[in-house]
């Protein structure tokens, strides 16, 4: 398998989903300014049309993208490690967590937040939703250690867009328990381990653009 991603992008919570399940894996960077490889210059449109990470090529030539997908599919290749449940209510309650996290968190609301291109007015639009996302987050850690009753791909995921809150002006402080929540989860060792690696990749990043 190999991770096309790009430091601290939602990319990371494939990592750390590898990470956790102790799975073989290669991790190629790339420049999403630029849309090229890092190391190589090739085209990322060659490897997935439409240039977004995370891009996974699971092998035969075969291609996933979608962080649903991608993190699903990891789950499943990886049973042990029990990233995800299997069947039932819980099964489709981690498909509720992941579709939350990708529409109302990384789409809704961080998407136009980090995006330089987006017009004020779009970032304004995604800051009305914060309250109430939030809200229901707030709430559930208030009770709850995980998403689920365990570490799932669905902590994989939210930890990494949480972490998007420093670079978008919103104070998780304002829901004490979500920030809890992340705070537990930076000490995890699969996510402090490729929070720790993407971080210097991201600032290695910024030293080349400056
Ligand atoms: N629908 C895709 C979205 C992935 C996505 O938004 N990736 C961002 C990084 S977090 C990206 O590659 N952005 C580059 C771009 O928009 O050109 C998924 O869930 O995997």
């Amino acid at each position: 398998m190999n991770l096309y991603f790009s430091p601290l992008a939602c990319s990371l919570a494939t990592r750390i989903a590898l990470y956790e399940a102790g799975a073989p894996a290669e991790f190629t960077q790339v420049d999403l300014k630029a849309k090229r490889v890092l190391n190589t210059g090739r085209d990322f449109a060659e490897i997935n049309r439409l240039m977004l990470v995370p891009t996974l090529s699971v092998g035969d030539g075969a291609v996933l993208t979608e962080n649903t997908a991608i993190l699903q599919f990891i789950a499943e290749r990886f049973p042990d490690a029990q990233l995800a449940p299997a069947s039932g209510l819980q099964r489709a309650r981690m498909q509720q967590w992941l579709g939350f996290i990708g529409t109302e968190l990384h789409k809704g609301i961080f998407n136009a937040l980090l995006d330089q291109k987006a017009p004020e007015g779009a970032k304004e639009y995604a800051r009305t939703k914060i309250p109430s996302r939030f809200a229901l987050l707030q709430d559930h850690f208030a009770t709850h250690e995980f998403a689920l009753d365990r570490f799932s791909i669905a902590d994989a995921y939210l930890t990494t867009i949480l972490n998007w809150s420093a670079f978008s002006g919103v104070d998780l402080k304002q829901w004490p328990a979500v920030n809890d929540y992340f705070q537990r989860m930076l000490k995890r060792p699969s996510v402090a381990r490729a929070m720790k690696e993407e971080v210097a990749l991201y600032q290695e990043e910024m030293r080349r653009a400056s």
